[in-house]
């Protein structure tokens, strides 16, 4: 090809021929080598991504593999406004095909196109998203441009149309250009919104334009004079990502005195930002002045013999290098896409794990478990406890009240002789022990009673009354409680005081007597006489006291015997009771221990065997998960390779 080429009528040379076959889908889908290896590999992404019910992968996959199978190479030239766009396609193909100056701009995409004549049209098209090609519309809404003065044409009818189409037009326009014929098509396009200062709504842009213009290469444009703004790395960055060719064009290098510094402190932050660019100082003002005095070297000053042989090669690259490269990043995209979903899915089952409605249940119900078995060990603690403290109360209870009517006894039997006060005394102390026994063995049978409850409260509350439906008593006791026959006492009889009168007054007769007889009286006298009346009085009172005395004795130690058995058979009474209250709690706490362990073990199985399910549902889900991403490991292999793979 020529290095230039003078007007858009001024084309010569011989047009390169659209390869036969390769605008049919069919025929490059079937053909050999390596064409059909990425076609597969990206079948098999669109197929996948299908199965996975992204629709939205799948069209855009479809898009991007008809382009792929089209053979024109379509270079989108985007950037900030005044970047020098418009100017580097016409100054690509020497012909003022799109709209320059520092007074107007690029308004709607221009598609620069090979045609064997000349031809400029407005094209409307039926939606802003509809593919700009030449026939993306009917007819009516192709208008003609003035080809002689194609930018003040568009300008004019652009001006012309309703507010709001601009959206929907494009302006398509073909050329003899055997740069073009090749396949190449360039499209220029309007500044994009922000740059250089900002990238949201640059990026936003960029991303439609090179969806809706079906892009095979994108060709950012930047002054040579300047560093490339991070909004505009960031922006190529993003590019990089689905564009494996990114060109960036530092234009106007004629303007700028240290271009060449410039270029490679961007070419270095390009490098730094890893965006795979290549790299073209060009100036559009050094060919226009080549191609008008045919200079050659001036021609190859300008960049532009670089740049042309860059298109011709990405042209030639496309049906394989270029489109392995597109299909290796497509997959590479995509599989990520997909798998992202299905690391979160595995991600939120091993979250579940912990907290499952089934795994609860049976943290809970072994917690339940647990629960019951340090209750056992409790209630059992506190019944043996509290029956030991009973069994020692009630027999000091006992010990006290019997304690209590043996001092009473005593006092009656230190007071009173037995012999008198008997008959009332027996009923008295029947009446006392009775009392005593009632009195003990109510207080037992409360303590019983409180007994249980207290057994019951070292089961956990939430399982209800656990307290026997019958209150533990002390019923059918033998009647301890007897009479006391009166003691056998010493009776002082009138022979006895009568014998003992004598024997004391003996003494006295004999005493006085002799006393008397030292007077001259014989030993019988009156006062003798006196004087033995008197020691024999003496010693009958004597006699009486102490007879007394012992029958007191007597009945005190009779009524501490009488009592003492009492206290006995009425403590062994007490004892058995509290032991039968023992035994009943035992087994009425341990029946309810057993139903409870019995409920605890049946739902333990329960929520167990739900778990077990809800374990092996989830890892029967979790392994197809796997399973599906190591499928999509392989297919992101599989595009790595496409990548790699040797030009
Ligand atoms: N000196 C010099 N000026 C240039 C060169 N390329 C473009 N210009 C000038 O830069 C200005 C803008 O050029 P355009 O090609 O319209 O820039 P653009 O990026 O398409 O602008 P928009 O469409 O508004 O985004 C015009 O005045 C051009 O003449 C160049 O290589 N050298
Ligand atoms: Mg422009």
């Amino acid at each position: 090809m020529k290095s230039w080429e003078g007007g858009p009528t001024a084309y010569a040379g011989p047009t390169s021929p659209v390869r036969p076959g390769r605008t049919e889908l069919g025929a490059l889908a079937t053909a050999p080598g390596p064409v059909s290896l990425w076609l597969d590999v990206l079948d098999v992404t669109i197929r996948t991504c299908h199965e996975h019910g992204r629709s939205d992968l799948v069209a855009w996959l479809w898009q991007r593999r008809a382009q792929l199978l089209d053979p024109h190479l379509r270079v989108l030239v985007v950037g900030a406004a005044k970047q020098g766009k418009s100017q580097l396609i016409n100054a690509l193909i020497n012909a003022p095909v799109c709209v320059t100056g520092d007074d107007r701009g690029t308004a709607v995409p221009t598609v620069v196109r090979h045609t064997a004549e000349p031809t400029a049209h407005l094209i409307r098209r039926a939606a802003p998203g509809t593919e700009w090609t030449s026939d993306a519309a009917g007819p009516q809404d192709r208008i003609p441009l003035a080809l002689d003065r194609l930018a003040d044409a568009l300008t004019e009818t652009l001006a012309g149309q309703p507010p709001g189409s601009i959206d929907r037009m494009h302006a398509d326009v073909g050329v003899p250009r055997s740069l073009l014929a090749g396949g190449l098509q360039l499209i220029d396009t309007p500044p994009l919104p922000g740059l250089p200062a900002a990238v949201p709504a640059a990026l936003e842009r960029v991303r439609s334009l090179v969806t809706d213009g079906r892009a095979d290469v994108v060709l950012f444009a930047c002054e040579a004079g300047r560093e490339l703004a991070d909004a505009e790395i960031a922006l190529l960055a993003d590019l990089a990502v689905t564009f494996p060719s990114l060109v960036v064009a530092f234009t106007k290098t004629d303007y700028s005195a240290h271009w060449r510094r410039d270029v490679e402190t961007n070419r270095m932050r390009l490098v730094q930002a890893g965006v795979p660019a290549t790299v073209v100082p060009v100036s559009a003002a050094l060919r226009a002045r080549a191609a008008q005095t045919g200079d050659g070297t001036l021609n190859g000053e300008s960049g532009f013999p670089q740049l042309i042989q860059l298109m011709q090669n990405l042209v030639a690259a496309k049906p394989d290098r270029l489109a392995r490269a597109t299909v290796g990043m497509l997959g590479r995209i995509v599989t990520d896409q997909l798998a992202t979903p299905l690391r979160e899915n595995l991600e939120a089952q091993r979250a579940e794990t912990a907290s499952s409605d089934a795994v609860t249940r049976l943290h809970e119900t072994q917690r339940r478990m647990d629960e019951l078995r340090k209750c056992t060990t409790r209630w059992q603690s506190r019944l043996a406890d509290e029956v030991g403290d009973l069994m020692s109360d009630i027999e000091h209870d006992l010990r006290e009240r019997t304690r209590a009517v043996i001092a009473r006894s005593d006092e009656v039997f230190t007071e009173s002789d037995p012999l008198r006060v008997w008959d009332d005394f027996e009923p008295w102390l029947r009446e006392a022990l009775l009392e005593t026994a009632q009195t003990s063995l109510g207080w037992l049978g409360e303590r019983a009673a409180w007994l249980a409850r207290s057994v019951a409260a070292e089961f956990p509350p939430e399982l209800g009354d656990v307290l026997p439906s019958w209150v533990p008593g002390v019923e059918d006791l033998p009647d301890r409680v007897t009479g006391l026959d009166s003691p056998p006492v010493e009776k002082f009889t009138i022979s006895q005081k009568l014998f003992t009168g004598l024997r004391g007054s003996y003494g006295g007769v004999l005493m006085f007597g002799l006393a008397t007889s030292l007077a001259g009286m014989s030993l019988i006298n009156p006062i003798s006489i006196s004087g033995g009346a008197l020691f024999g009085g003496k010693s009958i009172r004597e006699e009486g006291k102490s007879l007394l005395k012992r029958r007191q004795a007597a009945a005190r130690a009779a009524v501490q015997r009488h009592v003492d058995e009492i206290y006995i058979g009425l403590a062994k009474d007490a004892k058995d009771s509290v032991r039968r209250v023992q035994r009943a709690l035992r087994d009425h706490f341990t029946s309810v221990t057993e139903d409870l362990q019995e409920a605890i073990v049946d739902s333990l199985r329960t929520a167990k065997a739900a778990a077990e399910q809800e374990v092996s549902a989830r890892e029967a889900r979790a392994r197809r998960v796997e399973q599906e991403l190591i499928r999509l490991g392989g297919l992101q292999k599989q595009s790595l390779a496409l990548l790699q793979a040797p030009a």
